[in-house]
């Protein structure tokens, strides 16, 4: 057996990297989460598994936020970094590397080699221009995309620049990008999303400037060779999938091992920048393309985008702290769906945490291991050797086979709800009053489907699995609810 055969095949899974101007919401805590599910099921199956994460820290719009809240870019950036990590660190998130788009030593080499590349490609060229650029998007926007002058999704009015920028040939690879989506060669899900930018390419992509002038923005990778100019924000930001691998530096060991990746997680906002400038960047860089991406909706508060002004934002922080960092894993995974926009209210949290969890999932494992601890009877010896094994994932693999996260968990909470039916049905509490070899039976087989349910929970929500495995090892009852009920 080879070393890769031993170590399982590699699957490399990567979050956007998010704008560190602000504290990050349940929207970024989704993605990221969505992402940590992945990545656990593949570790869970054997496979080598790398997760990228990271924050997007060359733009203007840290600049700005920065100064707003008094402090140094520098400080703003390592200040805010460490909000999200820490995030992250209380939900579990097991990534394997966070990238700064602003380190110059790991990230920047990267950047410039995909530079260089695309000069030798030709496909870089120094033209004069004139837009709207909006900061908030960091792109240009055209009159058709305001509303009354102003940009609908920042509420301001964008910059009109003049510049002599270099312009990327975006518009050479229009179709190559489409015949290679339309094949599957990358694949786009849900076909909803591959629709919409087959549409777009079908419309043909136009050139986009690259990059801006260095009197402009004071942040940026500088162009090489021509310190006048900052490599554009988005193309800097696309290549830290790469760069985050050792591209562009001596130790390619990440990268040959890793690239192309197996799947980019983004939402549906910056599906054009995943599915048409990045692999044209690939494409003319002459680099290998990513497998698959996954283009989830967005999350609204009360059917309404999640906006300070709105006063909608739910902090993730605050769900933490009343429901538990697991409660928000379990409904991020089963109630946002992967595809589609989805609703969150505090009132809806709250109905399905009590629902679910305390009254679900809680309950079951408190009814089941009292019966087993008081009576003294132990899971089988070979249900419990089911902890080591991965092949129980067999059942849920299809729907992670169609990114169908939601569905996996409605399947588990089925699960949940036939091993509390046959409770009410056989009563084995009752039962083993009268014939304790009857009751023996059946609770053994209740700690078998705990054993299932906690093993198929992992990815989801991995502390919760890993207790319950522990109370059947030790054939104990919880001291406390696993899930105490709100009211
Ligand atoms: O766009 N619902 O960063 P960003 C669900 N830096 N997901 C949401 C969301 C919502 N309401 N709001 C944000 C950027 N997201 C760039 C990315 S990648 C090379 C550069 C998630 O901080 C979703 O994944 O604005 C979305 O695509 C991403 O955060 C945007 O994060």
């Amino acid at each position: 057996m080879s070393k890769q055969e031993e170590k399982g095949k590699p699957f490399y899974i990567t979050t956007p990297i998010y704008y560190p101007n602000a504290n990050l919401h349940m929207g970024h805590e989704y993605t990221t989460t969505l992402c940590d599910i992945f990545a656990r099921y593949h570790r869970l199956k054997g496979e080598e598994v790398y997760f990228l994460t990271g924050a997007d820290e060359n733009t203007e719009k840290v600049v700005r936020a920065a100064k707003d809240a008094n402090i140094n870019t520098k400080d703003y950036l390592d200040e805010t970094v460490s909000g999200f990590k820490s995030l992250f660190k209380m939900l579990g998130i097991s990534y394997d590397q966070f990238i700064r788009t602003s380190d110059e030593e790991k990230h920047w080499p990267g950047v410039i080699e995909m530079w260089n590349r695309l000069v030798a490609a030709g496909d870089l060229e120094k033209r004069e221009y004139k837009g709207l650029y909006c900061v908030g998007h960091e792109a240009f926007l055209t009159e058709k995309d305001l509303v009354n002058g102003v940009c609908p999704d920042h509420g301001e009015a964008p910059q009109e620049l003049t510049e002599e920028n270099y312009f990327f040939k975006l518009s050479k690879y229009s179709s190559e990008i489409k015949q290679k989506i339309e094949t599957d060669e990358i694949r786009i899900i849900p076909q909803s999303r591959k629709n919409e930018i087959l549409a777009l390419l079908e419309r043909g992509l136009e050139d986009i400037s690259f990059s801006r002038s260095a009197d402009k923005v004071s942040v940026g990778v500088p162009v090489p060779g021509d310190l006048s100019q900052r490599i554009y924000v988005w193309g800097d930001a696309l290549t830290n999938y790469i760069s985050a691998l050792g591209f562009g530096t001596k130790n390619g060991d990440l990268y040959n091992k890793f690239w192309p990746a197996d799947l980019h997680v983004v939402g549906k906002d910056i599906l054009r920048f995943h599915a048409a400038i990045w692999p044209a960047m690939l494409l003319s860089a002459k680099l290998p393309l990513p497998k698959a991406i996954l283009v989830h909706g967005l999350i609204t508060s009360g059917g309404q985008k999640m906006s300070k002004s709105l006063g909608n934002v739910i902090d993730p922080l605050m769900l933490i702290d009343e429901y538990g960092h697991e409660a928000v894993r379990y409904y991020l995974a089963r109630y946002v769906s992967p595809f589609e926009d989805s609703d969150l209210t505090l009132e809806r949290f709250k109905a399905v945490y009590n629902a679910d969890l305390a009254n679900g999932l809680g309950n079951l494992v408190s009814r089941i291991m009292k019966m087993a601890e008081v009576n003294n009877i132990k899971a089988l010896e070979r249900d419990i050797e089911l902890f080591k094994k991965t092949n129980l994932y067999e059942q849920i693999d299809s729907y992670f086979v169609e990114f169908k996260v939601n569905e996996a968990v409605d399947s588990l909470w089925s699960l949940i709800k036939r091993a509390d039916n046959d409770i009410q049905t056989l009563e084995p509490f009752k039962t083993i009053k009268v014939d304790r070899k009857k009751a023996e039976v059946d609770i053994k087989v209740f700690l078998a489907y705990l054993i299932e349910i906690s093993i198929k929970l992992r990815p989801f929500m991995p502390i919760t699995a890993g207790k319950i495995e522990k109370l059947i090892k030790e054939n104990k009852s919880p001291e406390a609810p696993l899930f105490v009920r709100k009211d």
